[in-house]
Parts: structure tokens; sequence; C-alpha cells
């Protein structure tokens, strides 16, 4: 993508309604507008890194065996009248009435649809178990709609939703999920500790939040200092097998968010020296709560010998829009941001340092062309401007590579090579970094 053509509209001024760094970098980078209080326009970058994150959560959910569906963000009252929750969920929905006076709301989560999905097309033992997922935009009509993408009041929600026969199943789904968490947020470069949570208007008796410790974070949350020291960036965990003592070997340590915290018991586990009190940022939130929709919904199956058994369910959420902030939070500098490779937007940025000299050009041109030939991803700063102003959009969007050609270079044969995040500058001939780059 060449930037002369490219929309980007970044800001030098920090917008002064911003209080939180990555709300700042995200105007200032131009990846997001707000149009109304928490509802957002996501632009060309915002959106690149957008959908890069909601194709890791897919194939995090695939490799689980979770199946993708999509379900509207509309839905009807009447649905939510049988799970009893249209009343109990208060003014966080948001109503609305069509041309023929019937009463829809725009969908702040999807327990009771996908439930009644479930039922009309499931009858047998057989057929279960079943994990179905979505990545769909949710609307829940915050109190305080604040820092950005983080408290929206519009956004973008992984949902998945499992069935099974029994508690053990139901568990084992559970487990599942648990590890496809662990490693989704670890392929974006996060660390993100499971912490034993409140299920909150969801309902159910099991839950844990995923928690990235930053200190912008909303939720107050308590844990032992072994699991913030613990590699989970980089471990390769599978799905064959027993997960339990995946799952045990986080759960075994005191983590808890602010509803769930025992003082007492935080003393009593965790010596003085590791006990960890902070603020974190909700990326993921996971439930079991057995029959507290198939009963009322009535999604009950035959059993082995004929008995209707309701099934037993979990629901399981990932913030994929927050994950945006959450990831600025977790990785940027005084410059700007610094992306981790995985949901970089583009993988390169390169600079022409004077778009006037007809050899520069030719030089950024012909490297350009190699890159995105071989499916680099690549920014061309083609822009008739001053060096100063490139280098300095270039660290603000955050791409994890800058390649710098200017006369000098062109006249040596070499070209510069800046790693964003180190700051580590290289020079080597246009072949070398091509085949850096894999081109
Ligand atoms: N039905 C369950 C699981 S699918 C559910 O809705 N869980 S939730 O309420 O915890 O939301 C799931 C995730 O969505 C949260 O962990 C959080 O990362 C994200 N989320 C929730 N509310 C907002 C919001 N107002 N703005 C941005 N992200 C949000």
């Amino acid at each position: 993508m060449r930037l002369s053509q490219y929309f980007l509209p970044t800001l030098k001024e920090t917008p002064a309604e911003a209080q939180i760094v990555s709300h700042r970098l995200m105007l200032r980078a131009g990846l997001v507008r707000q149009m109304s209080a928490g509802i957002y326009a996501w632009l060309p970058l915002g959106y690149r890194v957008l959908k890069k994150i909601e194709q890791i959560v897919r194939e995090e959910q695939d490799a689980s065996g979770a199946q993708e569906v999509l379900m509207p963000t509309i839905q009807s009252a009447d649905l939510w009248r049988q799970s009893g929750r249209y009343d109990a969920y208060g003014p966080e929905m948001l109503r609305i009435v069509d041309r023929h006076e019937r009463e829809m709301l725009y969908g702040p989560t999807n327990e009771e649809m996908i439930t009644t999905i479930f039922r009309d097309a499931v009858k047998s033992y057989r057929d279960l178990p079943r994990n179905l997922y979505h990545i769909q935009w949710k609307f829940r009509d915050e109190v305080r709609p604040r820092f950005g993408v983080m408290r929206g009041r519009e956004f973008l929600m992984k949902d998945n939703y499992s069935f099974d026969l029994d508690k053990a199943g139901a568990i084992h789904s559970y487990n599942k999920m648990f590890v496809a968490y662990l490693r989704t947020f670890a392929r974006m470069g996060l660390k993100a500790i499971p912490m034993r949570a409140d299920t909150g208007p969801i309902g159910g008796d099991l839950s844990h939040e995923f928690i990235i410790l930053a200190d912008t974070g909303e939720s107050a949350v308590f844990c032992d200092k072994s699991l913030v020291d613990k590699d989970i960036l980089g471990r390769a965990i599978d799905f064959d097998g027993d997960l339990q003592p995946t799952v045990n070997e986080w759960t075994s340590l005191y983590a808890a968010t602010d509803e769930m915290h025992d003082q007492a018991r935080f003393e009593k586990e965790v010596p003085a020296d590791r006990r960890v009190a902070a603020r974190g940022i909700e990326v993921g939130h996971i439930f079991y709560f057995g029959t507290r929709y198939s009963k009322p919904l009535n999604a009950v199956v035959a059993g082995p010998t004929g008995e209707s058994i309701a099934v037993e369910m979990g629901s399981y959420g990932v913030g994929v829009s927050r994950l945006m902030g959450a990831i600025i939070e977790a990785s940027h500098d005084a410059q700007g941001i610094v992306w981790p490779d995985s949901v970089a937007p583009f993988k390169v940025g390169l600079i022409n340092l004077k778009p006037d000299d007809g050899a520069v050009t030719g030089a950024c041109q012909t490297l350009y062309a190699k890159l995105s030939a071989a499916g680099v991803e690549t920014l061309y700063d083609d822009r008739d401007q001053r060096g100063g102003a490139k280098f300095a959009d270039m660290d603000l969007i955050g791409l994890p590579w800058q390649v710098i050609i200017g006369p000098k270079g062109v006249a040596a044969g070499k070209v510069e090579v800046k790693n964003r995040r180190t700051g580590q500058r290289e020079e080597m001939a246009p072949e070398a970094l091509l085949a850096r780059f894999g081109a």
C-alpha cells in the first residue's frame, strides 16, 4: 500500500478526551474515530489489526473443535422473556421497537438464541458434544463508556457456547476453552492470567476471567506472583488428551478478581513476598452454568435409555475489539505503538527519504514490488514530506520493521533496516533484506 494514497489520518496533538495511552494512540495513529459515546468507526489501519486479532481468535476456536456460525445482532424480546433475563438485564440492554410494534433488542450476548437454535436441531445424546461460536458486534448501553474501545457500547466479541450431556463433559469443554484462551492471548504477545471470577448476569457457578495486568485496567485483581512470572508465551499446548493438568497448573495458585477475592485465604495461601494486588484488563471470560438456559428454554435431548436430559452448557467470551486497546497498553513506547508481529497491520514500513530523487524512488519501487509480490505486507511511505515527519509517523503506527532508503544508501547499494521494538538498526544490501523477509 502506498501511503500517498492511503486513508491514514494521523494526529500530531494528543486528543484531550483520551485518558489512557491506548486510546490516545488509537486516535493519533488513525486506527479509529468515535462516532457517538462508546461507538467507533474503524479506519483502514485499525480495521486491518481488528481482522488479524479476529483471525487468531478464529484459528484457535477452530483448533479446539468449535464451529463458526453467525447469529444476528437483533433479537426478539420474547426470546429473552423465556429465560427470564429480559427484565433482569436492565438499562444496559438497548431495546428497539419495529414498525409492527414488536419488541426487539440489540444483542448484548447470545445464550438464549444459540440455545433455541441448538434445541430445535439436536434431539439425541448421540449428537453431543457440540460447540458453536460466532464473532459478532454486541451492544451494551454501559453507564460509563470510556477508555476508547476498552469499554465501548458497541463492541466486537467472540462468543461461544458448549453443549454436553453431563457435567463431566461440560467441564471438559470448559477446560478446552481455558486452554484455547491461553493459546489465543499468547499468540498476540499477551500475558493473560486466568482468575476466578464472578458470573454476573450470565449466571452459573464456575468462571474465570483472563486478565492482562495494566495500571489502567478497570478491574482490581489479586494473585500469586508465580502466575505473573509463568511463561505463557510460546508454550505449545494441544487439545488432545487430558487438559485438566494444564488447567490445574493455573488454577491451583491463588488468582481472583475483586468480587471473588478472599483476603484471609490470600494471606494463608500466598507468602507475603508473592502477593500481587494489581489492576487488570479483562480480555476474556468463561462460564460454566449447567442447565441455567437449557431448562427454561427446554433444550433437552434423549439420553441412552430414552430419558429427557437438559443439556449442560457453558459460554465463553473474548473481547475482540477490547484486545486492540489491551495490546497497545501492553506494547508501546514514548514514540507510539509497537505491534507484535502477529497482529501488525503491515509487517514493513518502507520509507522513501527523497521522493524527488529518481535513483532513490527507483530503488524503493523495486523493493516495494518485490516485497509485495512475495506477500510481505508493506506500507510504502512515498509521500512528498520531510524525513522527520515520516519517521515520526512510522514510529507512531508501530509496524515491526522500518526499511529506510535515501541517497547515501542507494549510492552504497544499501538499505537501512530498523527494528521498531528494539530500535536496533542495520545496513544491508536489498537482496539480503529480501532474503530476511523470505522474499
Ligand atoms: N456470554 C458471555 C460469554 S460469551 C459474556 O457475554 N461474557 S462477558 O460479559 O464477560 O463478555 C465477554 C468479553 O467481552 C469480556 O471478557 C470483555 O473482554 C468483552 N467486553 C464486555 N463488555 C465490553 C465492553 N463494554 N466493551 C468492550 N469489550 C467488552
